[in-house]
């Protein structure tokens, strides 16, 4: 086998700049070498699209010894969407670590029992069954260091392969894990498909590796260009938005999603959404007409309106006095408490729906 990029994995090529993995550096001589896209990504921050299908993903996880340890890491901003049924035949019942990621976006009043009770129900209903599950966020580098001594306790001198839906984060805390400030080699990105390989490190004697994360259909993310993905992902703790909506008023999150209270007693609305997306209340007599005058410029993300032109709907019953949740896959969620009914829109192609309320 040839070289590796050392940002994203990919067998390097010195032939084709338009074929993946490209680099005009000399192979022979040069001692470690990124690929083009990775130089780009890491210099320019520019998005450079690609995709691993379900199909690319199962190919990928078969190469895994299924004598290692496998540690997988979830977004806890997206829990549902970082679920991959697909790895189950993998996972036995000793080898499934669990690191729920990005604890940081979470409000810091949610318990982390709660969260984890959570998140090991969800994974139980899937039929997975962790040995371990720690939660974090990767830039707490306290947290990191003992994730280290649990991976290893864990890992018994076995590889670890690090796996997990794109973007949840798999790359930078393998960085952070190798060195504190996380200046670590691979490269790591706001936009999904980093990753295009393994990456092998060494590790407590054996090996660690990163790999490409899984591509989820249903997510923002297929939808948006590079500026509107930056506003749309939060960088840190999302500030709880709270709406007080009477029946026949309308929320819009961006032109990303709008909601209509159609039916119920005025209730109330919390909106877990990256503090760049703007949210606007109106009454829906005016929605329409709101959204054709302000959708893209301040009405955003997204900033430019050609992909997003059409809506999908759907309606939501609000049951009783329980809370539940309207999940928008990578744009965010809201919390409702009240009996009635809801309409939301979302860019054809997204598919919200609705969970027990997480927070
Ligand atoms: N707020 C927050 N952001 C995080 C955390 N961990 C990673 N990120 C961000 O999430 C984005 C994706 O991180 P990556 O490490 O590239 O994700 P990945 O899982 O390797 O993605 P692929 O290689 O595409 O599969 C980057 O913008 C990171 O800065 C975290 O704990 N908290
Ligand atoms: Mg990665």
């Amino acid at each position: 086998m040839g070289k590796t990029c050392i940002g994203c994995g990919g067998t390097l090529q010195n032939t084709d700049p338009h074929r993946p993995f490209y680099t005009p550096k000399n192979l022979e001589t040069e001692e470690t070498v990124y690929c083009q896209r990775c130089y780009r990504m890491r210099h320019y921050g520019k998005v450079i699209p690609t995709t691993l299908e379900a199909e690319d993903y199962r190919s990928m996880v078969e190469k895994i010894d299924p004598d290692s340890l496998i540690v997988q890491v979830i977004d806890l901003f997206d829990i549902e969407g970082s679920l991959i049924p697909s790895l189950r035949p993998f996972a036995r019942k000793d080898n499934l670590f669990i690191v729920a990621n990005k604890r940081d976006l979470l409000p810091e009043a949610v318990k982390d029992s709660k969260l984890k009770h959570r998140l090991n129900r969800l994974l139980l209903d899937e039929g997975f069954r962790p040995i371990r599950l720690e939660m974090l966020s990767a830039f707490d580098a306290r947290a990191v260091d003992r994730l280290v001594e649990s991976i290893a306790a864990e890992a018994k001198g076995r590889d670890v392969y690090v796996v997990g839906a794109t973007n949840v984060g798999k790359s930078t805390l393998i960085n952070r894990m190798l060195d504190a400030d996380g200046a670590g080699p691979i490269t790591t990105f706001y936009a999904p498909g980093t990753t295009q390989d393994f990456i092998e490190i060494p590790f407590e004697g054996a090996r660690l590796f990163d790999t490409p994360g899984l591509f989820n259909r249903n997510h923002y993310y297929n939808l948006l260009d590079a500026a509107s993905l930056k506003a749309v992902r939060p960088t840190r703790t999302v500030k709880p938005r709270n709406y007080q909506l009477e029946v026949n008023q309308t929320l819009f999150l961006g032109a990303l999603a709008r909601l209509d209270f159609l039916k119920g007693l005025p209730s109330s609305f919390t909106i877990y959404v990256s503090e760049e997306v703007v949210v606007h209340r109106t009454k829906m007599l005016n929605a329409d007409q709101y959204f054709d005058r302000h959708a893209f410029k301040d009405l955003t993300p997204p900033f430019e309106g050609e992909q997003t032109h059409e809506f999908h709907v759907d309606q939501f019953p609000l049951k009783d006095e329980r809370k539940t949740d309207i999940v928008f896959p990578g744009l965010g969620f809201l919390t409702v408490k009240g009996m009635g009914v809801i309409r939301v829109y979302t860019p054809k192609g997204i598919r919200p729906y609705q969970r027990e309320a997480l927070i």
